[in-house]
């Protein structure tokens, strides 16, 4: 049985149990405020606050979980990164009053910084040769500037609109984030197991996220053409229509270089282009 911490509720929770879900695990059964036990995989399912699974995966209490690399990093416990999964991104950034004028990182120096992460803020300073204050807070960190308690503050980001409401500008970032899955350092064989059966469809569900699969119509003359803008996972299946001197073509493209493909494709003289969502890929 291989035990996964991840966030009880909050940014991560709803993610993490879809990945669960879209890895065909299903804990719909059982599923109490602590724990719960999928019926159809050899997983127990543990939820806690996102601060604390860091510490519960060195400590054996979880085998695996779920938590942003902010977290994973800002406590520097004794666990490995598994896989970046994606969901959760967010930067840590600094950020000063809007009406400050700032050039670079040596405004900070002598400065008082407020923060919920001053391991990682110091080791940004230190890298820096930044001498600053931290002043550690646990909450409403955007506040502080404005109350007089800081002169920057370092938080998570996302869309920005918190620090714009707050009258704060963003001035550096010193880590990008997203959500991992952590793992301890020493599972037994038969865990290791289970969580590569885990990890191998959790890479199928995130090949799958990244790739869409394309069909289309083609006139034969331009099948060459049109089957050299296509990478596919090995060659095009190319099948005939009932209209003669007309081909069907079903390839995979991935998300970073769809539209470019698509407009290439039409160039040449696709028609009927249909794109549609994979569910899991298996390479
Ligand atoms: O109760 P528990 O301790 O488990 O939850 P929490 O309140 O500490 O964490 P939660 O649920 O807020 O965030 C969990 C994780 O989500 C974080 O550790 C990050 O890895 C990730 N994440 C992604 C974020 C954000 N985006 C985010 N925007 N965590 C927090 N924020 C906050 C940020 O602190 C700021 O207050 O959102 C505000 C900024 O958002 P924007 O959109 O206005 O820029
Ligand atoms: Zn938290």
């Amino acid at each position: 049985m291989l035990r996964i911490a991840i966030q009880k509720s909050g940014r991560l929770n709803e993610d993490s149990l879809k990945l669960l879900k879209e890895c065909g695990i299903d804990i719909s059964n059982g599923v109490n405020k602590l724990k719960a036990e999928a019926s159809n995989f050899p997983l127990e399912i543990f939820f806690f606050r996102d601060d604390d699974i860091p510490q519960y995966v060195e400590d054996g209490v979880a085998d695996i979980g779920i938590a942003g690399e902010n977290v994973v990093f800002e406590k520097n416990k004794k666990v490995q990164v598994a896989e970046q999964l994606g969901f959760g991104k967010c930067r840590l950034s600094i950020a000063v009053d809007k009406r400050e004028e700032y050039d670079d990182v040596n405004y900070l120096q002598g400065k008082k910084i407020a923060t919920t992460y001053p391991v990682l803020v110091q080791q940004f300073l230190d890298k820096n040769n930044i001498t600053a204050e931290i002043h550690e807070i646990s909450g409403s960190v955007e506040i502080a500037p404005g109350i007089g308690l800081a002169d920057a503050i370092c938080d998570l980001v996302s869309s920005g609109s918190t620090l714009f409401m707050n009258g704060l500008k963003e001035v550096e970032t010193i880590l990008k984030s997203q959500a991992v899955l952590i793992k301890n350092a020493n599972l037994s064989p038969e865990k290791e197991e289970l969580l590569a059966k885990l990890l191998f469809r959790i890479h199928a569900v995130r090949r799958a996220k990244n790739n869409k699969y394309i069909l289309l119509n083609a006139p034969n003359e331009k099948l060459d053409e049109i089957i050299r803008l296509l990478p596919g996972m090995k060659s095009p299946t190319v099948l005939p229509l009932a209209e003669s001197g007309w081909s069907s073509l079903h390839s995979v493209l991935t998300e970073n270089d769809f539209w470019d493909i698509i407009e290439k494709l039409k160039a040449a003289g696709a028609q009927g282009i249909l794109v549609v969502p994979i569910e899991k890929m298996i390479v």
